[in-house]
């Protein structure tokens, strides 16, 4: 098989290729249709919530701090029943807050405020 060496090369080729590409904003939305998903993820960037409004299902929401950043807090403003803990401020790592349904306001209280500069909404069905 002469041929069999070039097909290798190829394949090594475009792992390569695909792997060398990873954006701060891919992945996520995704959910809709699929069933029975509990658990959503929001990226804290600098200086923005993404996505936002984000539809999630009742449950976890985990809060990601993009990278080694700006510290950003995590303040809600508006929401059902008890509120979760406001956070100090955040540089890394992650928090996850548990929601029941209905529509959630929150805001960075460094960056932003309650509707205006780095907020958010999560609607929770
Ligand atoms: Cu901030």
């Amino acid at each position: 098989m002469r041929y069999s060496s070039w097909m290798v090369t190829a394949a090594v080729l475009s792992l390569v290729g695909c792997g060398s590409s990873t954006s701060p904003y891919g992945g996520g939305g995704g959910g809709g249709g699929g069933g029975g998903g509990s658990s959503a993820t929001i990226t804290v960037g600098n200086d923005f919530f993404n996505p936002t409004p984000n539809t999630v299902s009742a449950g976890a929401v985990t809060f990601r701090w993009a990278t080694p950043s700006n510290g950003h807090t995590l303040t809600w403003d508006s929401g059902p029943g008890t509120l979760p803990a406001n956070t100090g401020t955040i540089t890394s790592g992650t928090q996850v807050v548990i929601l029941q349904p209905g529509t959630y306001q929150y805001h960075c209280s460094i960056h932003g405020g309650p509707g205006t500069g780095m907020h958010g909404t999560i609607v929770v069905q």
